[in-house]
């Protein structure tokens, strides 16, 4: 597409589909206009896509998720489609600024975290890949909550991203599925017939997911749950206008918010609804397409591989086992194995409270039918393997972890470590019954967001260096490595850097009225508030840092800048106490003339995918800092690792592999092993043992308890100062001393400007393992046995 082309797409959708002529057109009008403009090119490669994966009989993976965490894509599409330099061209000639633009489309937070945003990143190293893939979530319209701060405290307001028209998504009325619930069951023999009592209809919502270079394109199917009865005009006539509209709402409740992650799980009914609903509707959807090309539903595991994005889908096991034998026609056993062979599960949590449990009482009220397939798998299983520890009815209760291992093919840990942990710990005795069933792929991110679009300084500098290959096969980025050796190169990899981080400066100063350095150590925490991934130790550390520095003014400091960013989860309170303890520290820190120079907090509201596009290019120092053996993997690290941030952090999740793949001496290892952490917790007052032996940290502690840092009331920290001498689960206080030398020896490495560019550069030049691409071909190759279709570049040869 040519400049001139662009802009007359612009134009046209400006005026035909926005119905605005240019003197009036907003901000809103121009970034819809070319979302428009830019979609319909999307949708040519769309089609074709679908074309070539219908014709060709291809295997399709289904990625079913609870959360899809996509962000903004307007850039992701133009850059995927190589239409930057159009668009950029077209705009200016309008005298309209790009990055406006950009900054104006809302970002579909829909998704807590990680595992939201891997999913994401799955659905476009799919598109990349050419996997014929489908992905299935819920349309919620409310996203994660917003975050603001009000006197340092998190305050939760709801998030309304679809109050504007959405650009990128095209409704399907005609993709309408009836979803049951409640009811009574009437069994005839092995079978029965489920007769719901309520009734509400899904209906698809499509996102196209163009991959690099617009060579394949997969959908993006969202629910959205609707009344099967609109409004009740009788009831409207006889004046009672709120009970009319009543059935609407509820259905339409089911797809309006998504649930926070708290860790410990609640067994809320309305969230068992929501997992079903799009788990059911998702399912159906599968078989129809299936049916459409196939007859013979033993064959569906050829057909399709289906993957449960944690046990939030695990509901799919006794579904299809429901469908397939109440519903086709297979024995309960022959139903069983072809769901089996159909379906697999990603475990992304080793913490027990986190896994989901659900009541039978509730469960059966909800899906009695289901109820009863789960009791019978449990049977069966039971039955094959003659095991009797592993239950998946236990107490009352339905365990979906062993429910979910139950009904796979394969199980999957997210890293090397993770994977490790779960033959050992929560899955030790289903690990000894299937031994081939567990199996690791670690993590990835794709380089096309987190490198190539975000970071345009460096991924620009790497282009010119080693050509543009490294954008869909990330390994190309160990060519970089006779570069590091280049003392010129180098101080153009940090003057890249340098310059990040005076845009992020300037946003800074900008959005929260604090002056920061540009020259310090830009030191960046940004993921989940947790008390596993210890946001507390790095506040710690933060403390007893600036009491060192107003011991000693003059002591010649290395200065830094501490950024937080994370939202809690609403019910969380010891994670909302850290919120504000880091606000109130930022507070009274970036007040201090005595040591401002040298240390600053700076905590922004409402992080998402868009602010972590903002600092991830702007970060020095990556914490990586969660007690050894609870972080299943982490991606930021990767995404930090990725843009040449050095990692401080323990040997947890994927850090063990980043730092294994960019070498010990350029990671900064601090902190007990997951199996010293276990030791350690048989010490009777591990933390009182810790304090007395740091004075340090017995300081830091102290100043919290005693007000420093909230005057106003003294006693604010209670809590967590408790919860740090007495308890301590988490060892904040066993690896603070290991955690604050290390702090003190990267302090000492970043003056070496020389050491530390080239220390950051082989980060860079070393990651080419962290990308989506490498670990969707592991899922194709180990758990799918899907192939990739030809692409349209190889199509076209
Ligand atoms: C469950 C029940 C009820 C309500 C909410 C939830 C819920 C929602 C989201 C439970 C967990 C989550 C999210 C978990 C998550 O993001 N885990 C992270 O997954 C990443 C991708 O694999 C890993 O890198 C992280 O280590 C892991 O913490």
């Amino acid at each position: 597409m040519t400049p001139a082309e662009m802009k007359d797409a612009i134009l046209h959708h400006l005026v035909y589909t926005l119905g605005k002529d240019a003197g009036h057109a907003k901000t809103y009008d121009w970034r819809m206009a070319l979302s428009f403009a830019v979609r319909d090119q999307i949708v040519d490669s769309w089609f074709a896509a679908t074309r070539r994966s219908y014709g060709g009989g291809l295997k399709r993976v289904y990625y079913l998720s609870m959360e899809f965490l996509i962000g903004r894509l307007l850039k992701d599409a133009i850059i995927n489609m190589r239409l930057e330099e159009a668009a950029i061209d077209a705009l200016t000639e309008l005298k309209i600024d790009y990055r406006e633009l950009l900054e104006d489309e809302p970002d579909a937070a829909l998704g807590n975290g990680g595992l939201g945003r891997l999913a994401a990143c799955f659905m476009e190293s799919m598109a990349t890949i050419g996997c014929p893939a489908m992905g299935y979530g819920i349309r919620y319209e409310n996203g994660l909550f917003r975050q603001r701060f009000e006197n340092g405290r998190q305050v939760e307001e709801p998030e309304d991203w679809l109050n504007q028209r959405h650009a990128w998504e095209f409704e399907r009325p005609e993709v309408s599925i009836d979803i049951g619930f409640g009811g009574h069951v009437q069994e005839i023999g092995s079978r029965a017939n489920w007769y719901p009592s309520e009734m509400l209809i899904a209906m698809g919502h499509d996102t196209p997911i163009i991959g690099w270079d617009g060579r394949w394109a997969n959908t993006l199917r969202l629910w959205e749950a609707r009344p099967m009865h609109g409004f009740d005009l009788q009831r409207f006539n006889r004046g009672d206008y709120a009970a009319a509209a009543e059935p609407e709402a509820l259905a339409r409740t089911l797809s309006r918010v998504l649930y926070p992650d708290d860790t410990t799980e609640q067994g809320k009914e309305l969230r068992l609804k929501q997992e079903f609903f799009f788990t059911s509707a998702s399912l159906r959807d599968i078989l129809r397409r299936f049916e459409s090309e196939y007859t013979d539903l033993k064959q569906l595991p050829k057909k399709a591989a289906i993957q449960m994005n944690d046990t939030h889908p695990a509901i799919a096991g006794p579904e299809l086992v429901r469908i397939l034998h109440d519903e086709r026609g297979m024995t309960f056993e022959e139903a069983v194995r072809i769901a089996q062979a159909t379906l697999s599960y990603t475990n992304h949590t080793l913490l027990p409270e986190a896994l989901e449990r659900w009541s039978e009482g509730l469960m059966g009220r909800l899906l009695p039918r289901h109820l009863q397939l789960i009791g019978r798998i449990d049977e069966l299983h039971k039955r094959e393997t003659g095991s009797q520890n592993v239950r998946v009815l236990e107490h009352g209760q339905v365990k979906m972890g062993e429910l979910s291992f139950i009904m796979a093919h394969n199980v999957n840990g997210v890293s090397a470590l993770h994977t490790d942990l779960m033959k050992t710990t929560v899955f030790k005795d289903l690990h000894n019954l299937h031994p081939k069933r567990i199996v690791n792929e670690t993590n990835g991110v794709t380089p096309r967001r987190w490198l190539l679009s975000c970071n345009p300084r460096l991924s620009g500098l790497i282009t010119e260096a080693i050509g543009e290959g490294w954008i869909d096969d990330l390994d190309q980025l160990e060519k970089l490595e006779p570069f590091v050796e280049d003392a010129g190169f180098v101080d153009r990899y940090m003057a890249a850097k340098r310059a990040n981080k005076v845009e992020l400066t300037s946003w800074i100063a900008e959005k929260l009225q604090i002056s920061v350095d540009p020259d310090a150590i830009f030191d960046i925490q940004i993921k989940r508030i947790h008390e596993y991934k210890r946001q507390h130790l790095n506040v710690l550390e933060t403390i007893a840092h600036w009491q060192a520095i107003r011991d000693n003014p003059n002591a010649g400091w290395t200065p830094r800048v501490k950024i937080f960013g994370g939202k809690a989860a609403p019910g969380y309170f010891f994670a909302k106490d850290i919120i504000r303890l880091v606000n109130d520290v930022a507070r009274v820190l970036n007040s201090d003339p005595l040591t401002s120079r040298y240390l600053k907090v700076v905590y922004p509201p409402n992080y998402n995918v868009s602010l972590a596009e903002r600092l991830i290019p702007a970060a020095d120092l990556s914490e990586q800092i969660s007690t050894a053996g609870k972080e299943a993997s982490g991606t930021g690290n990767m995404k930090l690792t990725l843009n040449g941030a050095l990692t401080v952090g323990t040997l947890d999740g994927a850090n063990v592999e980043i730092r294994e793949c960019v070498g010990a001496e350029n990671f900064f290892l601090f902190g007990m092993t997951a199996e010293e952490v276990m030791t350690r917790r048989q010490v009777g007052g591990h933390a009182a043992e810790a304090i007395a032996a740091d004075e340090r940290l017995g300081r830091a502690i102290e100043a919290i308890r005693s007000g420093r840092f909230s005057a106003e009331e003294p006693g604010r920290y209670h809590g967590i100062v408790d919860n740090l001498t007495h308890h301590d689960y988490f060892m904040v206080c066993s690896d603070f001393t290991d955690y604050y030398r290390t702090q003190r020896e990267i302090d000492g490495v970043f003056l070496d400007t020389a050491k530390w560019g080239r220390m950051a550069a082989l980060n860079t030049a070393r990651s080419g393992y962290f990308s989506s691409d490498r670990t969707i071909r592991g899922y194709m190759a180990d758990i799918w046995k899907a192939e990739a279709a030809s692409t349209g570049e190889d199509a076209a040869q």
